[in-house]
């Protein structure tokens, strides 16, 4: 059985620096309210399962976060405020371009009696430029807010509190839950305190997560336009599955994708209908992004939905 999620809160406590946190969104959620801006909530990588208090061994998720970090980029490009909710240590926006770079190998480093100075490599900068420049602006608009998570408690905290202040922004607010949520946990009352020990093999109970998608929609930002993705390896149950959510739970749409194809396929499941956007080995090559038409689909649905027309 899962576990209300009123329960869940009353039984994990709330993350540490969550007062902080709060702050932050409050203060990002009324800067942009004021010019009646749109703010999309991204929800980006996997969440952690301790399986000790005093976590030495936990559950993860395999999501790296590219789908999040890609996502929010492209909705700062479509002129959108970005709270970007991201599992610690993961895939980011602007930086993710780097990853795969020995960074310092960009770096020319000269020295003299009274300075040090570094800059970048001449053909490393035209591939940097482009990038700095929209992670500046971002920066100098105040467009885009960081916080993060780690456990799957941590994820349900923050992204309570995110609802809490996208409230106010009605039908401006988008919510785009990419992340890759632990269906299963070990309920805080029945944790092990310390680590569990190698003398005989562990018995670990995992109990169902309550669903947030039932509060998020009918209590919590019910005037919002909500997103969510849903991840099959199976692919003869993922439109049904899709669609299942979306008379479960009463949201806009569903993005449903393979694990093995989610780069270059997904399908847009909504009430009535369903369609799927697929790369060309044209655009593979040319280094299209799929996120990039994800975001383009999204933002034309979301507009509709603001009209009144979805
Ligand atoms: O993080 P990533 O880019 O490797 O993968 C993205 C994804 C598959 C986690 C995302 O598209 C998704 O489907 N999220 C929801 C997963 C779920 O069904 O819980």
């Amino acid at each position: 059985m899962a576990s209300h999620w009123e329960e869940f809160y009353s039984t994990n406590p709330q993350p540490v620096n969550f007062e902080n946190n709060c702050t932050l969104l409050k203060n990002f959620c009324e800067s942009h309210k004021k010019n009646n801006q749109r703010i999309v909530l991204v929800t980006s990588g996997g969440t952690t399962v301790p399986l000790e208090h005093n976590t030495v061994r936990f559950v993860d998720n395999f999501s790296g976060g590219l789908r999040g970090a890609a996502s929010a980029e492209y909705f700062l490009d479509q002129g959108y405020s970005v709270i970007f909710l991201h599992r610690f240590n993961s895939i980011i926006p602007f930086t993710r371009h780097f990853n795969h770079l020995k960074m310092l190998d960009m770096l020319v480093l000269q020295k003299n009696e009274k300075n040090v100075s570094i800059s970048i490599k001449p053909d490393s900068v035209d591939m940097l430029a482009p990038i700095l420049v929209k992670y500046q602006r971002a920066q100098e608009d105040n467009k885009m807010l960081y916080i993060n998570f780690t456990t799957l408690s941590d994820y349900f905290w923050l992204l309570r509190a995110c609802c809490e202040y996208l409230k106010d922004i009605g039908a401006n607010a988008l919510l785009y839950l990419a992340a890759a949520v632990s269906d299963f946990f070990v309920p805080s009352s029945q944790m092990a305190t310390h680590k569990l020990p190698s003398d005989g093999v562990p018995e670990i109970h995992l109990q169902l997560v309550p669903k947030l998608l039932v509060p998020i929609v009918s209590l919590w930002v019910p005037h919002a336009f909500v997103v969510s993705f849903k991840l099959e390896t199976d692919e003869s149950v993922l439109i049904s599955k899709a669609t299942g959510a979306i008379k479960k739970y009463k949201h806009k749409l569903v993005i449903g994708n393979m694990l093995h194809t989610r780069r270059t396929r997904v399908v847009f499941v909504t009430e009535g209908s369903n369609y799927e956007i697929k790369l060309t080995e044209e655009q593979i090559s040319n280094g299209v992004e799929i996120e990039n038409i994800i975001v383009k689909n999204v933002v034309s649905v979301h507009t509709k939905f603001i009209e009144g027309t979805f």
